[in-house]
Parts: structure tokens; sequence; C-alpha cells
């Protein structure tokens, strides 16, 4: 039985078209840069926006209007779930969904009856993913929602859910792995702190690269070959998180050891929270080459918080994917939608009308980033930007022949410098341009 029944496959009716369930500028079979679109794009679903979220806010209850609802028996629930996930990436043409652990089954009393119910559940995807249409992005282990997690989990104060921590994650690459899972992430949301006076920081993040580098021997040990991603998020729900941004992170990786065995899954709210554009974590990550995978959502400049929304933002989506290009594509990665429909979204329709808003944003940022690139503007002005390092003093400078002397004597009687344009309101019209005509 159908769990979106009244809805079929979504399919490309190109730029024109306004209908809320076709796509305009995601032609799936297209081919980009000699790839097929939805090989290049690699879009996935997040399982728990879409399956768990409900419009529960703060101050308010349920408004979602899911059909799923009305099952009352928990693993017949979670099944249902799991089908919708299934039938939802083979609708849209996304090959991919993520989950965390406790998305896709219920918690039992101790570990031991919580996986039980969990091997269930990844028997019962096993059957769907025989026939090789949709697979798993990524797992994760949920080390958040819990009350246990309250104090962290890698880097709690309590060794008791360190164990905890690491006997769950251990299990969740064991499925991640058994699901035929890309990737595996680690966002840290209890790995923190609310308070310095109440903290040992040293301790905690030695902790925390000890909780790491016995996922990564586990992983091993079990051949499990994905990416380990590390997510960073600077704050919400804890105060302070470690893995507040990429630099950051990058430099607890390399303190520790662990860099070769990491990439960066980079999520846009996250790098707005942490005071970046999505661009910069994005090339951040791409310049030290570890640009692992994208969870592409936006937020909302005017509100402090992680709010999750389906991108939309064709200036945003066309520097992602410009970087992403630059990047030679992601690779294991995928573009993930972690992403919730708005609390008064509340049909099923609306489900899979934000999903093709943001699968074809995403669409027509990847066209005119290869716009941009083919046209070769961008990268012409960068390079004759950057011209006086290729020859003379600069070229020595960038060879390590140059020191503090010879560049004191090659500068010291030279009255004046002649500093060029930037041409920065000249490059934001190219963007516009690109935009424009990839919308063609
Ligand atoms: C939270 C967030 C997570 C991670 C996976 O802000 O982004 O859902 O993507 O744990
Ligand atoms: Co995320």
């Amino acid at each position: 039985m159908s769990v979106f029944g009244e809805i079929g496959k979504i399919e490309y009716k190109g730029p024109d078209n306004r209908d809320p369930l076709a796509f305009s500028f995601y032609n799936p079979e297209e081919l980009v840069l000699g790839i097929k679109m939805k090989d290049y794009l690699r879009f996935s679903i997040a399982f728990w926006h879409t399956f768990k979220g409900d419009g529960t806010d703060m101050f308010g209850m349920p408004t979602m209007k899911r059909d799923w609802l009305s099952i009352s028996d928990e693993i017949e629930l979670a099944k249902k779930k799991i089908d919708g996930v299934f039938e939802l990436c083979e609708k849209l043409n996304v090959k991919f969904f993520c989950f965390h652990d406790r998305d896709i089954a219920p918690e039992g009393k101790t570990l031991r009856e919580t996986n039980a119910k969990l091997d269930q559940i990844v028997s019962h995807i096993k059957e769907h993913l025989k026939d090789g249409k949709v697979g798993v992005l990524w797992g994760t282990a949920n080390l958040f929602s819990n009350p246990r997690f309250v104090h962290g989990a890698a880097t709690s104060c309590n060794a008791d859910v360190f164990a905890y921590s690491a006997a769950q994650v251990k299990k969740a690459l064991e499925i991640t792995k058994e699901l035929g899972g890309e990737n595996y992430v680690f966002w840290g949301g209890r790995e923190g702190y609310e308070t310095l006076l109440n903290t040992d920081m040293a301790l905690e993040f030695d902790n925390l690269a000890r909780f790491m580098h016995m996922a990564v021997d586990y992983a091993k040990e079990i051949d499990f070959k994905g990416q380990f991603l590390i997510e960073p998020k600077p704050m919400e729900p804890t105060k302070h998180q470690y893995d507040f941004d990429v630099a950051n992170s990058l430099s607890f990786l390399r303190k520790y050891g662990l860099e070769e065995y990491f990439e960066f899954n980079i999520e846009a709210n996250h790098a707005t929270l942490a005071g970046h554009t999505f661009q910069h974590e994005l090339r951040y990550a791409r310049i030290n080459g570890l640009l692992g995978s994208v969870d592409a959502n936006q937020g909302d400049t005017l509100l402090g918080w992680d709010t999750d929304q389906f991108p939309t933002d064709l200036y945003a989506t066309t520097l992602a994917m410009y970087e992403i290009v630059k990047n030679g594509g992601l690779n294991s990665g995928g573009l993930n939608f972690d992403a919730k429909v708005r609390r008064g979204s509340m049909g099923e329709k609306d489900l899979f009308a934000a999903h093709i808003a943001g699968i074809d944003s995403f669409a027509l940022g990847l066209k005119a980033a290869v716009k941009l690139i083919e046209e070769g503007t961008i990268e012409d002005l960068l390079k004759s930007r950057y011209a006086s390092y290729r020859d003379g003093i600069g070229k020595e400078i960038v060879d390590g022949s140059a020191n503090f002397k010879k560049l004191e004597e090659y500068i010291i009687d030279r009255e004046t410098i002649q500093s060029e344009s930037a041409n920065q309101e000249y490059l934001e019209r190219l963007i516009n341009w690109a935009i424009v005509k990839a919308s063609d």
C-alpha cells in the first residue's frame, strides 16, 4: 500500500511551468559537465525532519497531517515511515536518504532491547534496498535527544554516558555498513558546554578525540569503508559547541591526529549561525581538501536560531554549487535536505512541493555555476588580480627564496605602490547574469 497514494512521480516540465508538483530545472537525465544531473547532485532526504517532524514548536502543538499517524503499533509505524521515505525518494527521483539510529526505530529499556528493535527495521530497509533504486547517503547516531545526554555524550562529565555513547555509535556503524551507507556523520549537538565554570574543557576535548579514534579503529575492524564526516555547528542546543566551524574543527582534527580520517559535512544554516556565509565554509573545507558532503538548507538572517528551511535562495545555491563544481563534485557525499517544512505547510503535498523547491534551486544553482565557470571572467579576474606573484619578487615570495632583508631591499626606495580595482560590483552582477542565463 502506497504512503503518498495521491501523488504520482514528479516530472520535469521545463522552466516555464509553475506546477507545484513538477520540476522546472531539475531534469534528472540531463547531462551537465558530462554527468547526469541526478548523479552529479546526489540529493538526499533527511528522514528525521520529513518523517518525524510534526510541526510542534515550543509554543504550539503538532500541525502536520500525516496518514501514518493513525498507526498505533510502534514497529508497524516505523516500517510505514521507511516505506514512505523510499516512496518519496523514488517519486522525486532522489537517490538517497540519511537517518539517525533513533529516527528509524523506537527505543527499548536497555541498549540491548533498543538494538533488537533497530534490527527489525534494518531488515525492513534491506528489503527496500534490493531493487537498487535508493540508497543510504549517511547514517549517524542520535546522541542528543535522550536525557542521559544532558551533559554531553563523548564529552559528558559522566563516564557511563561516554560508554553508552560508544556502544551506540558501534551499533550505528554496524547498521550503516549493513545498509551500504556511503558516509557516517558526527554532529555533536551536546558536545560543548553551558558554562566554563563547571567544565574541564581540556579533558572534554581529549575525550572527544579518544572517542573519534575508537570510531576510526572500529570502522577498520568491521571494514566499514564509508567516509567519516564532521558536521560543524557553533551552538544550539548547546550554548557553545566544540565543532564550532570548519576552521576550529580542523584544528581539533590536526591536534589529535585525526585529519586523514575525516572530511566535513557543511550545513548552510550552521555556517550562518557561526557568522560565516555558506560559501565560506564550503571554500574553507575545499581548499583544505576536506569538502565531503552538504546539508542543504537555509536559515533566516533575522532569526538567531537554526530554522532549517528548504533552500530557495538562488544566489546561495549558485555560490555553493560554484564551490562544489570547483571541488570536482562531492565524491561519496551529496546534497542532503536537512530541512523541514514550515509549521503552516501541513499537507503531504507540501512535503513534495518543499523538496521540489530545494531540488530545483540546487539544479539551477548547478547550471548557473557551470555558466560562470565556462564563461570564465571570474577566473580570469582572479588570475590577473594575483599576477604579481607569478614573476619577479612575487614569484620569489611564493617559491620561498625571498626573505625580509631581500624584500626590504626591493621596496625601500619605492615612492608609490599601484593598487588595482577589486571589481566587486561587476563580479556580483555576473552572478545575477549567470542565474538569469541558466534559467533560459
Ligand atoms: C542539527 C543537524 C543534525 C545533523 C545530524 O542541527 O543538522 O540533524 O545533520 O545529526
Ligand atoms: Co545537519
